[in-house]
C-alpha cells in the first residue's frame, strides 16, 4: 500500500512551475505555504493574484488563498516537506548555475527536522540533488543523510522534475506522469506521497541521476527535433520546396512526426537545459550540441531574410507580429521573435517597424534603444506595412483575414497562414 503525505508543505519559489504545484496541492487539502524573495510575489500571492499569465491558474490561486490552503511568505517556515522550484540558469560558460538551488537548501537546512522530505523539482545537471543532499548534511551533522545502500535516514532527498507545458500547466500539472527519483529507494517513495496527492498520470519511481538526467533528455530531444525543422526549412527554401508542405506529407509516414520549423527556440528551459547534457560529456554530445547551434543561430536566419526582401523597396515599412517565445503566453524573456525584430531594427535603421502582440504592452528591454521600432495594434501595423513577418502565432494574428495581407510581402516563420 503507497503511503499517503500528511502535514505542511513549503515550496520554494512561487514562478510558473512553483505556483501551480502549491494550488495543486492546497486543494486537495493540504496547509502549502509558497516562499518566494521578491516581495512584490509574495504580496500578489497573498491576496490570492497571479503575478504572470497562465490559462486557469489566477482562478485556482484565489479559490486555494480564500480557502485558507494556500499562504505565502519571504521566510523559510517549519514544513513536514520542502519542494525547492527555483530557476536553474546558466553560467556564461553554459554550465548549470546551481546558486539559487543551493541557497534553497541552505535556507531549508535549518529547519528541518526528523522525518522531513526534501523535493529538488528544478532542471538540474546529473548530481545535483546528491550535492543538495550534501549541502543539508554538512549544515546539520545531527541530522542522518541518506546514502546509497543504507536504510535509515532522517531527512529523505529525492528529485522529481517539473514537466508542465507553458500555455497547458494547469492541465499538464495533474495528468502528466512524474518520474521520481530518490537518493535511495525509500526517499524516492516518500517524495511520491506528495505527487500521488494530486497526479492522475503514473508515478515513475527511480534514481536521482536518472530522474535528473530523464528532464534534460527529455528538453533535449525536442530541441533536436525542432533543430531538424528548422534545417528542413533552410533546405527546402534554398530548393524552392515549400517546408511546410514537406512536413505535412511526410508526417503521414506512421513513423515520422517532424516538428514546426519557426523563428528560433525560446523560453527558460530548451534553450538551456540540452547544455546542461552537453557540459556533463563535451565530447560525447556532438548532436545535441549541433541542435542548439542550429537552433540559435536561426532568429538570424530570419532577420537575413527579412532584410533582403526589405532591399527590394526604397523605403519599406514593416510590421512583425509577436514577441513572445511562443504563442498564447505573455513571456518574452529568451524569445526568439525580440532577437529577429532587434536584429532588423538594427540593420535598417532607418526603416519604420511596426511591432504588435496582443500580450505586452511595452517594448521589452532589449528593443527600448531602437527608435525606428514602435508598437502597434496588429491591424494598423499590417495596413501600413509593406513587409508583414508573422513571428508568433497567437489567435488573433491566425484569425486575421487574409485580405488584408492581400498585395504584401509576407514573411510566416510560423506556417499559421499557409
Ligand atoms: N517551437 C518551435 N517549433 C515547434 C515547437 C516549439 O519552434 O514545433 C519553439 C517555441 O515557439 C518556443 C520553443 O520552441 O520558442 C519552446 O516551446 P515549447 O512549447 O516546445 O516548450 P516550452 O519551453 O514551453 O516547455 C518545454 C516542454 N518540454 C517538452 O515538451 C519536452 C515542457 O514540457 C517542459 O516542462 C518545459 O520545457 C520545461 O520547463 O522544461
Amino acid at each position: 500500500m503507497s503511503e499517503a503525505f500528511r502535514g505542511r508543505l513549503a515550496i520554494l519559489g512561487m514562478g510558473y512551475i512553483g505556483l501551480p504545484t502549491a494550488v495543486a496541492i492546497a486543494t486537495r487539502g493540504v496547509d502549502v505555504i509558497g516562499v518566494d524573495i521578491n516581495p512584490a510575489t509574495v504580496a500578489a500571492v497573498s491576496r490570492g493574484e497571479v503575478p504572470f499569465v497562465e490559462p486557469d491558474l489566477a482562478i485556482a490561486v484565489s479559490g486555494a488563498v480564500a480557502m485558507g490552503r494556500l499562504t505565502a511568505t519571504s521566510e523559510i517556515p517549519e514544513a513536514d516537506a520542502f519542494i525547492i522550484a527555483v530557476p536553474t540558469p546558466f553560467n556564461e560558460d553554459r554550465t548549470a548555475d546551481l546558486s539559487y538551488v543551493e541557497a534553497a537548501a541552505k535556507q531549508i537546512a535549518p529547519r528541518l527536522r526528523p522525518g522531513n522530505i526534501v523535493v529538488l523539482e528544478s532542471t538540474s545537471p546529473p548530481g545535483t540533488t546528491e550535492k543538495v543532499g550534501g549541502w543539508i548534511g554538512d549544515l546539520r551533522p545531527d541530522l542522518r543523510m541518506p546514502r546509497d545502500g543504507e536504510t535509515g535516514a532522517d531527512i529523505f532527498v529525492a528529485h522529481c522534475p517539473e514537466r508542465v507545458l507553458p500555455g497547458r500547466i494547469m492541465i499538464e500539472i495533474v495528468t502528466n506522469d512524474r518520474v521520481v527519483g530518490g537518493l535511495t529507494p525509500r526517499c524516492a517513495e516518500k517524495a511520491a506521497s506528495i505527487y500521488r496527492l494530486f497526479a492522475q498520470g503514473e508515478i515513475l519511481l527511480t534514481d536521482a541521476a536518472s530522474a535528473e538526467m530523464a528532464k534534460l533528455v527529455e528538453n533535449a530531444y525536442r530541441d533536436v527535433n525542432i533543430a531538424f525543422a528548422n534545417e528542413l526549412s533552410l533546405i527546402s527554401e534554398s530548393l524552392h520546396i515549400d517546408v511546410w508542405e514537406v512536413i505535412r506529407l511526410a508526417n503521414r509516414h506512421p513513423r515520422v512526426s517532424i516538428l514546426n520549423p519557426g523563428p528560433g527556440v525560446g523560453g527558460h528551459c530548451i534553450p538551456v537545459d540540452p547544455w546542461f547534457i552537453v557540459s556533463a560529456a563535451p565530447q560525447l554530445s556532438r548532436l545535441i550540441r549541433t541542435a542548439r547551434e542550429v537552433n540559435d543561430r536561426r532568429p538570424h536566419d530570419v532577420a537575413e531574410r527579412v532584410v533582403a526582401k526589405a532591399q527590394r523597396f526604397r523605403a519599406p515599412t514593416i510590421a512583425c507580429l509577436g514577441l513572445t517565445f511562443k504563442a498564447n503566453v505573455d513571456d518574452v524573456r529568451e524569445s526568439p521573435a525580440v532577437e529577429v525584430v532587434g536584429l532588423i531594427a538594427k540593420a535598417l535603421p532607418e526603416v519604420e517597424i511596426f511591432v504588435s502582440d496582443p500580450y505586452v504592452s511595452t517594448l521589452p528591454g532589449p528593443l527600448s534603444g531602437y527608435s525606428n521600432l514602435r508598437l502597434e495594434g496588429a491591424y494598423q501595423a499590417v495596413e501600413r506595412a509593406d513587409i508583414v513577418v508573422l513571428l508568433v502565432e497567437h489567435e488573433p494574428f491566425k484569425a486575421m483575414r487574409h485580405t488584408r495581407l492581400g498585395g504584401k510581402v509576407v514573411y510566416d516563420t510560423r506556417g499559421a497562414w499557409r
